[in-house]
């Protein structure tokens, strides 16, 4: 811990009294320290955000450091996530539990709870994973977002807080940023505050190098209020603050002008103070400018005194808060349940189980995004925690139920789906806002072969382990005369190659719900669920067990037990498997087919069950997308059936047929790899 109250360093000329600027300056030091021990970081933004930090968390910021999960604290995003020494200055001058000066002496190491970018989980008060820059904003939007769902469903008295940013000038370049602000705008989000680093510097060297734009008439025309304030004047800075608190009409963007790098004497308000200052005599200079005697990661007793009164601000409305849940009830408890939905396991794997019975017993060819908004017919009644969206491809995307009767509107957020708009970046990075929140569990679709726009928040939904479920439809060619722009093709391999991702693709209504659960249960991953387009066959029973819990499982075992050929397959290429088991079968080789509907649960069976399921026997692969991450199932001598370059415009069954994935050209692979 730091040093306080008697024996600490004090300041040349210190009257026992810390001032806001002395707090401010103790940011600006611990920024400055422990990026010049590290060696690396970003000293520049912190010092130059430190006056509008200051009287964020000193004055304005309703928070308790003593308490980091309160559901009704105000949300604060650093967006610009490489000024991270800001953030885990401000948590440890508030007194967060678990973060000490030891903890800023280890900046960026091994381990260390301060890592180079904030790191959700890792340090107290970071809120979410930042660094790709425009993430952190967009996340605020579903983090806003979500304060405005759960006020409406638990009242004011249980859930009405603001949500704050800090964007710096390449947040607000960011394309997903527009998709952010346009959402934000249009739904009204007026508990959101913007708060922007107008420093007019980035890596390259002055913003105008790259950037005109009238940020203020941006923002103002996509529906928001705005201010422009001198970033380093506490009173302008607290009266924009306020003000920016009163109305809550619409979202608010706070220009702060600020100078990068405050108080480095040579390389002050220059893109050389945007990353590390470690220069010795640059690092005296600022501690003689800014009138700072104590030693390095020191703060002087009055000064964090001062920030430590700060953080406790919030503790008398946190106990008050307690009060108001104690006297809302159990289901208000219920609704604010950390992981969201806790305690309706039972009637969720109830309600899977009721399907799967239904679904095995309906011969009916469906599609499985048609299963898929069947299976979520069946779980919005029993999970309402589910908020379901799409990025303008709702029909397409079979995200909307019966239970879906009122959308989220500007004014009305009673409702339980969002039309994102076509805005499948803004919409991934509002779902990880809205996971982060608690309380609800987002769910959003588009088509597959447009993951690649939701790809850097799937990433961080994946890296922070939030269940964020995307709903991504129209998997493989099939999607027919639309063509190759809209058949994805390496989409499967490219998002299977991600850590701690759920992709599943399941091959019929039973698969269906069984990888729904499987999304639902996984609390600390996201899940993509791979849907097709058009019908596939019914492959499965309704066994109570959830089989592609396992990854994959024998589904078809060979005729009396030998097996001649294993083939593997996943979501609508089991059905074609199945189809060219039989015809081998008549010919009198013996196949196994193995539907396949995750990789990343087989992975983690033990190796006896993945023995089992595969065999010894020579094996094809059938799927309608690259063989690019196959040979993890596949020997040398075994054979991928898919695709090799991009899909064409044709019904889909033609192109099936022109591309070679139907049931002949896998019996025919089958029947050679037996000869062989
Ligand atoms: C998506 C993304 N692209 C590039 C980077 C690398 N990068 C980190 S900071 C930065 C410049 C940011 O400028 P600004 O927001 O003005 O920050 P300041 O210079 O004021 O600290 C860049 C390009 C990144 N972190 N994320």
């Amino acid at each position: 811990m730091g040093l306080s109250g008697a024996g600490a360093g004090t300041l040349a000329g210190h009257k026992g009294v810390a001032s806001q600027k002395d707090m401010a300056n103790a940011i600006r030091m611990l920024a400055m320290d422990a990026v010049a021990k590290a060696k690396s970081g970003h000293s520049g933004m912190p010092m130059g955000m430190a006056d509008v930090a200051t009287v964020l968390f000193g004055q304005v910021m309703r928070y308790d450091a003593a308490d980091a999960a309160w559901p009704n604290r105000d949300r604060f995003v650093l967006s610009a996530g490489h000024g991270s020494m800001l953030i885990y200055a401000l948590a440890y001058l508030t007194g967060y539990e678990g973060i000490g000066i030891e903890d800023l002496k280890s900046f960026r190491q091994l381990g260390s709870k301060t890592a180079g970018h904030p790191e959700f989980g890792h340090a107290p008060g970071v809120e979410t994973t930042t660094g790709p820059l425009g993430q952190g904003i967009a996340n605020a939007v579903g983090m806003a977002l979500g304060e405005r769902l759960l006020n409406a469903r638990l009242g004011g008295a249980l859930i009405d807080h603001h949500t704050y940013v800090i964007a710096g000038d390449g947040c607000l370049m960011e394309g997903v940023s527009h998709e952010a602000i346009s959402l934000a705008g249009h739904l009204g989000l007026g508990k959101l505050i913007v708060l922007w680093d107008d420093n007019r510097i980035t890596i390259d060297g002055k913003t105008d190098l790259s950037v005109s734009d009238d940020q203020i008439a941006r923002f103002k025309a996509s529906g928001w209020n705005t201010l422009s304030v001198d970033g380093h004047d506490h009173d302008a800075i607290k009266a924009a603050l306020e003000t920016a608190r009163a109305d809550s009409s619409k979202p608010w963007l706070i220009a702060c002008r600020t100078i990068i790098g405050y108080g480095a004497p040579t390389k002050a308000g220059t893109s050389t103070a945007h990353g590390a200052l470690t220069d010795a005599a640059e690092i005296q200079g600022t501690r003689e400018k800014l009138g700072w005697t104590a030693a390095p990661f020191e703060i002087p007793g009055p000064i964090l005194d001062a920030w430590r009164a700060a953080g406790k601000r919030g503790a008398v409305l946190n106990a008050a808060w307690k009060a108001e849940l104690a006297k809302a009830g159990p289901e208000a408890a219920q609704a604010l349940a950390s992981p969201a939905g806790a305690g309706r396991e039972k009637a969720v794997a109830e309600a899977i189980r009721e399907a799967k019975a239904a679904f095995a017993a309906d011969t009916a060819k469906r599609a499985t995004r048609v299963w898929s908004q069947l299976v979520l017919e069946r779980l919005l009644p029993v999970l309402p925690e589910l908020m379901g969206g799409s990025a303008d491809l709702t029909g397409s995307n079979g995200t909307k139920t019966k239970h879906h009767t009122k959308v989220v509107a500007r004014g009305d957020f009673s409702g339980n789906y969002i039309h994102y708009g076509v805005r499948e970046h803004g919409m991934a990075a509002a779902m990880n806002g809205l996971a982060l929140h608690g309380g609800l569990i987002p769910y959003g679709g588009t088509f597959l072969v447009f993951s690649d726009y939701c790809r850097p928040s799937i990433r961080l939904s994946a890296l922070m382990r939030l269940r964020v479920i995307y709903v991504f439809t129209h998997d493989s060619i099939g999607v027919g005369e639309d063509g190759p722009t809209h058949q994805p093709v390496e989409h499967l391999a490219s998002l299977r190659a991600m850590p701690n991702l759920n992709v599943l693709r399941p091959a019929d209504g039973v698969e269906t719900a069984e990888c729904w659960e499987i999304a639902i249960t996984s609390t600390t991953r996201p899940s993509v669920l791979a849907l097709t387009r058009d019908g596939v066959p019914n492959v499965r029973d309704g066994a109570a067990e959830n089989r592609s819990a396992r990854g994959a499982y024998v589904l078809r075992a060979a005729e009396g037990g030998k097996r001649d050929v294993t083939l593997i397959a996943t979501g609508s290429e089991v059905g074609i498997a199945i189809e060219a088991a039989e015809r081998l079968s008549k010919d009198g080789v013996r196949a196994a087919v193995v539907s396949m509907p995750s990789f990343e649960l087989f992975r983690a069976q033990p190796d006896g069950y993945r023995f089992e399921v595969l065999g010894d026997a020579p094996r094809a692969a059938i799927e309608a997308g690259v063989a690019q991450g196959w040979h993890e199932w596949l020997r040398q001598s075994d054979r991928f059936v898919g695709m090799s370059d991009f899909g064409a415009s044709a019904p889909a069954g033609e192109l099936y047929r022109h591309f070679g994935i139907t049931a002949e050209r896998v019996a025919e692979t089958a029947r050679a790899l037996v000869k062989d």
